[in-house]
């Protein structure tokens, strides 16, 4: 893979779990550059060259954002797990409306080479998913439109934006569609969390409290592809590097339930819990990822297993959770001394 010396490269969300992941990785590849979100990343710092706060949904920032740069890898979006998305449809659509909307035209005005939407897996439609046991979605079947949320509608349209600056504009532009991302220094509470990390969080309080019992969404028997966000930050770059426009999908294909997801786990925390099933957003009943058009294209799948995945992502999960308790037990002792 040549190392573009030289080039320079604007991460947007990169105060956000995958774009702070992906800052890190192109730097190990020698560009220059520059990270812009609202917020500076929350558990480690950016290794950008640069790092601007900026709010995207305005059109001045993002001429401010996109100023100088070669590529664009834009993953900046309001969104979070179904406790999020399925709550929240004109929040996300009005803001992500803005700020696709925005950033493609800056970064068009300011002679952007190339240009990555991320996309999501959310933009399949409803009809296709109802079954827990999914025929994994294949890149041609996202049509005739209907997904779930606000969400997957506003990346739909902002795919099809893309593929038009591709036509009329010959702006080179990539879309990918992600496939639940997981690891490291993502959100882990607070409400936009997605299962893998909601599933860490409620287990390593269970093994570090005693309290064995955790609440799932639904019965569980709900499944879904994850994908470790190694290979994710990896089958970005490959497809930015690539000469292919047409949206493809970046994710795992092995399909689990979100109750074998639980017990994988319970596993990585050497403990024992038991489910207890109750109401919440489910999203769609069944989801995996075709790989066939990515293995065409990219000569590349994602190869982290979820086993490793989960080991690497429920350790750091369980330091967070270990912080927090001994944090509260602190707050607790000083209530008590006063
Ligand atoms: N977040 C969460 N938290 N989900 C839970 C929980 C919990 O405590 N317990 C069970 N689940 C179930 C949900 O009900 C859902 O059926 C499944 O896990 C996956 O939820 P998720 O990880 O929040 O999100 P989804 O896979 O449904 O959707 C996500 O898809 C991605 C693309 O594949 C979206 O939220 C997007 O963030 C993203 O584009």
């Amino acid at each position: 893979m040549a190392v573009r010396q030289g080039t320079h490269v604007l991460v947007t969300g990169a105060g956000g779990f995958i774009g702070h992941h992906l800052v890190t990785f192109l730097k190990g590849q020698g560009y220059w550059v520059r990270g812009v979100d609202l917020k500076h990343p929350e558990y480690s710092r950016t290794d950008a060259d640069e790092f601007e706060i900026l709010d995207l949904r305005r059109w001045p920032d993002c001429l401010e954002a996109t100023r100088g740069i070669d590529e664009v890898y834009s993953l900046a979006a309001d969104m979070g797990g179904m406790g999020f998305i399925s709550q929240h449809h004109a929040e996300i659509l009005h803001n992500n409306v803005l700020i696709s909307t925005h950033m493609l035209e800056a970064s068009r005005r300011n002679g952007a080479n190339r240009y990555l939407y991320t996309s999501s897996a959310c933009v399949y439609p409803e009809y296709r998913q109802t079954d827990a046991n999914v025929v994994p979605l294949r890149e041609d079947e996202a049509y005739p439109a209907a997904p779930q949320d606000a969400y997957g509608w506003e990346k739909l349209v902002s795919e099809r934006l893309c593929l038009h600056y591709h036509e009329d504009y010959k702006l080179d532009t990539r879309v990918v569609r992600f496939h639940n991302i997981f690891g490291p220094l993502g959100t882990w509470d607070g409400g936009r969390e997605k299962a893998p990390a909601a599933l860490c969080r409620k287990i390593a309080t269970a093994k570090l409290t005693g309290q064995h019992e955790i609440d799932i969404w639904g019965d569980g028997e709900q499944t879904r592809s994850f994908c470790y966000i190694d290979d994710c930050v990896l089958g970005l770059y490959k497809l930015m590097r690539s000469d292919y426009a047409e949206p493809l999908n970046l994710g795992q294909d092995r399909m689990v339930s979100i109750n074998e997801l639980a017990n994988l786990i319970a596993a990585c925390a050497g403990v024992e819990v038991t489910r207890r099933h109750v109401a919440g957003p489910q999203g769609v009943r069944g989801r995996n990822s075709d790989n066939t058009r990515l293995l065409d294209v990219l000569g590349w799948q994602p190869e982290i297993s979820l086993e490793d995945g989960l080991a690497r992502t429920y350790a750091w999960i369980e330091g967070r959770v270990r912080e927090s308790l001994a944090a509260t037990d602190r707050r607790e002792l000083y209530a008590d001394a006063v």
